[in-house]
């Protein structure tokens, strides 16, 4: 199995090891490791256990994380008393590899703790959610510490922060947003200090606005502490909401395009009637689409993107002016590769960016380079329409009031 160190491209190290393949073992060994490569992107797991009390708001955060509402098809069903005693999972609605784990609070199952740590199976996760509506309990600190001595990242979100400030607006009272919610963190900070919990990693957020407070923050920290894959997996499933997202996503996908070019180039390679070179047109078919649904240019997708931004959808679907969200097939990716068959990439330019090696194993332009010129062209394109839906769903306008 994959673990969480391997990276979602190659390390240098790794690089000249595949010279020392492609050396020894030729092509066809050297396009293996790549496709290896791309097989343990699309293989690996993550686990993410999300715990509090009955009502702290785990489900709603759950579904927040996956860009759904309690409505959605999918999602965790909120605001019920918690009976249960074992823990369910939400798998993300595209990216299945990325499962939210709601496990009932240990106070609702009233396990011993070394009972809860076993059957909640706390070694499975790769990190930690703890999420209170108010002050965190002593629970919460106990199932703190079985964490920490997991050496298991931890985060603790105090949710419904909006429900807060609303109380303190209808009541008329003026305060200053950003010093409150300091406020309230070192209130938290200091309570979770005394209870034993050295240095807590704290977010105020609301699961309902998840454009404000620190949800962002916490997004951007989560992906910070992960390496390799796992980062790139729980990037990919994050709703597109801002435009640092999209870019991330853009940095992320660009380093698959060579390798994806060479699968393409070599491994499935067949001669296609039309084109003066051999490729996997499949391959090609599939890295859209895929390139899609990480962008959130998929109608599914720009749905929930306008759900939570409280936008019509057709606003934002004004807003994509590419065919590539249309129907992709063999033939269209045919119709692209002729088209731009003349202004091919030079490999050499590629081999720069990407691995010297590529220079010298396709030579000058190929079916290499027609083809990551197609996939940087591709990923250009989505990008651009991706920034320009996340502009428009967030922008304030008042024939669209948020
Ligand atoms: N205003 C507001 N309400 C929330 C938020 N998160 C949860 N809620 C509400 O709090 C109640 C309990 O939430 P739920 O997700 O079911 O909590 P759980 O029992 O921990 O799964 C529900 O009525 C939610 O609608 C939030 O961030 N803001
Ligand atoms: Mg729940």
């Amino acid at each position: 199995m994959a673990s969480s160190s391997k990276s979602a491209s190659f390390s240098q190290q790794e690089i000249n090891e595949l010279q020392t393949t492609y050396e020894q073992g030729g092509l066809s060994k050297f396009a293996t490791q790549i496709v290896k490569k791309l097989n343990d992107i699309e293989n690996v797991k993550l686990n993410i256990a999300v715990t509090g009390d009955s009502g702290a708001g785990k489900s709603t955060f759950i579904n927040a994380m996956r860009g759904l509402r309690a409505c959605d098809e999918g999602a965790a069903e909120i605001g019920i008393n918690e009976t249960t005693m074992v823990r369910t999972p939400y798998k993300h609605p595209d990216f299945p590899n990325v499962c939210f784990w709601d496990l009932p609070g240990v106070g609702t199952t009233k396990f011993p703790m070394k009972d809860y740590v076993s059957k909640m199976e706390f070694t499975k996760y790769d990190f930690f959610i703890i999420i209170s509506q108010n002050r965190f309990t002593e629970n919460d600190a106990k199932v703190a510490k079985e964490i920490q001595n997991l050496e298991k990242k931890l985060y603790f979100v105090r949710s419904q922060i909006d429900n807060d400030f609303n109380s303190l607006k209808l009541q008329g009272v003026g305060f200053d947003e950003i010093k409150e919610l300091a406020q309230i963190k070192e209130k938290i900070n200091c309570g979770l200090m005394e209870a034993g919990i050295s240095e807590p990693i704290i977010f105020l957020i609301s699961s309902l606005f998840p454009k404000e407070f620190d949800f962002n923050k916490l997004k951007e920290t989560l992906l910070d502490n992960l390496d390799g894959i796992k980062r790139d997996v729980l990037l990919m499933s994050l709703p597109s909401t801002t435009v640092k997202i999209v870019e991330q996503k853009r940095a992320q996908l660009k380093k698959r395009i060579w390798m994806l070019a060479t699968v393409s180039a070599v491994v499935g390679a067949v001669p296609v009637p039309g084109l003066s070179f051999a490729v996997d047109l499949g391959i090609l078919v599939n890295a859209i689409i895929d390139f899609r649904k990480s962008l959130g240019l998929d109608g599914a997708s720009l749905q929930r993107l306008a759900n939570v931004a409280k936008k019509p959808v057709e606003f934002l679907k004004a807003e994509v002016r590419t065919p590539l969200v249309g129907e992709i097939d063999k033939e269209f990716v045919k119709q692209m590769l002729v088209r731009s068959s003349f202004a091919a990439v030079s490999v050499v330019e590629v081999a720069l960016d990407t691995i010297p090696i590529i220079g010298s194993i396709f030579g000058a332009v190929s079916s290499f380079g027609m083809t990551y010129k197609l996939l940087t062209d591709v990923l250009d394109d989505l990008v651009e329409n991706a920034q320009r839906v996340v502009t428009v769903a967030f922008a304030p306008d008042p024939s669209h009031p948020q």
